[in-house]
């Protein structure tokens, strides 16, 4: 995008100086994002976050920005003058809304540039996972109080395993590309473990597990750290944050801290299982998610398997309907993506008792068991 397209955006919004320069950011999958740095007369500097929303994912923009500003404001308001935690800030327009949809029917908002941190995309440090987790719980507890109405439902079955299922094999019967023969294996293995979609929603209706206010997509690059102090400062990416079962979100966390390869990465057999990262993951969420009912506790090392295997399915779901949901950057790369997440659901399953075991340990730890 040419730099005079950026202004004319920016131009509605009440930001400080004019662009100095404009550069795409970050390696989500969903928005466009820049990283914009501005400059006053006086040589003053300030850095934004311009993102473009996915309609075609969000199909209600106004609904996210919605549920993003009432979060933000309950967060911003708890959290104070806290100079331990950067949150982050919506940037108004100048009729003080909190986005534009350009004429063409796009969809923009601006963040103040969270700056001097870090994020990842793979991380192998503990450390790092036990703070990941704990930002992210932390994240759950400053929402648990949000008052009522409930949520707008950004994306509606978002996280439905039994939905999720039943989309794949829809897909798969169109197979509008004709690549389902191609994945056989992978469909395959989805259908082997088809009984186990529905487990924890089952609970969830059964009144066991509680519905939360949850973040929905903690992958490790959601969290931004301080690099010095290698703690997590500041939760992003607020598009799902809508009601959700809080095994969701450490799941996800799971699934992007305990493999030891990239997301895309092409030789499933480079996938293992990094336990040291499971159980620092688990050690950081029960340290700070104190407000889990046991049943959530025992389902950790469940919900661990269950995000990989789920997103996974997407992945193919979408390789299957051509490609139109995840951005890719090569041909098959939800290919590798999906193959990547089984491989690690597989690794989980073969490592069952000692995920369990790990959870024991670190709930005992905790005093939680
Ligand atoms: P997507 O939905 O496409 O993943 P995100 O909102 O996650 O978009 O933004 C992409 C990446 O940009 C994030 O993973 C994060 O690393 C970085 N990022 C997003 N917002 C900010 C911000 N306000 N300050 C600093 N970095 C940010
Ligand atoms: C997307 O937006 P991003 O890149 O943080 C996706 C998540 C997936 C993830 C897989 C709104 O996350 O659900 O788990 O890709 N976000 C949405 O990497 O679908
Ligand atoms: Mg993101």
């Amino acid at each position: 995008m040419d730099t005079r397209k950026i202004e004319e955006i920016l131009g509605n919004f009440a930001i400080k100086g004019k662009i100095a320069e404009a550069k795409p950011f970050g390696s989500g999958h969903i928005n466009d994002t820049f990283r914009v740095t501005t400059e006053e007369p006086d040589g003053t500097r300030h850095l934004y976050t311009l993102q473009r929303i996915n309609h075609a994912v969000f199909r209600k923009p106004q609904q996210v920005m919605d549920n993003i500003e009432r979060a933000l404001d309950h967060i911003n308001q708890k959290v104070g003058e806290n100079a331990d935690v950067k949150t982050l800030r919506l940037v108004r327009t100048r009729e003080k809304r909190n986005c534009v949809r350009t004429f063409e029917g796009k969809w923009w908002r601006v963040y103040d540039f969270i700056d001097g941190v870090e994020s990842y995309d793979n991380v192998r440090d503990p450390a790092v996972a036990f703070e990941a987790a704990r930002g992210f719980a932390h994240f759950q507890n400053l929402m648990a109080d949000l008052p009522l109405p409930r949520l707008h439902e950004t994306i509606p079955y978002f996280h439905h395993t039994p939905m999720r299922y039943a989309t794949l094999e829809e897909a798969a019967y169109l197979d509008i590309r004709n690549r389902a023969d191609e994945v056989a294996a992978e469909l395959d293995f989805v259908r082997q473990r088809r009984h186990l979609v529905a487990h924890l929603l089952n609970r969830y209706l059964k009144g066991q597990i509680p519905e939360r206010i949850t973040h929905n997509d903690t992958k490790i690059n959601n969290a931004l750290f301080d690099p010095e102090t290698k703690r997590c400062v500041a939760v992003v990416d607020l598009d799902t944050v809508m009601p959700g079962l809080a095994l969701y979100d450490f799941g996800d966390l799971c699934r992007t801290t305990c493999n030891t390869a990239d997301e895309s990465e092409p030789d499933p057999d480079n996938v293992h299982l990094d336990l040291a990262m499971f159980e620092a993951v688990t050690a950081g969420y029960l340290d700070t998610a104190k407000f889990l009912v046991p049943a959530e506790v025992q389902e950790l090392a469940f919900s661990a398997w269950l995000l990989p295997f789920m997103i996974g399915i997407r992945f193919l779901t979408d390789y299957l309907q051509g490609d139109t949901y995840f951005k890719t950057h090569y041909p098959k790369q939800n290919v590798d993506r999906c193959r990547t997440q089984f491989r690690l659901a597989l690794c989980m399953e073969e490592a069952r008792e000692e995920m369990q075991a790990i959870v024991q340990r670190c709930a005992r730890a905790v005093g939680r068991n």
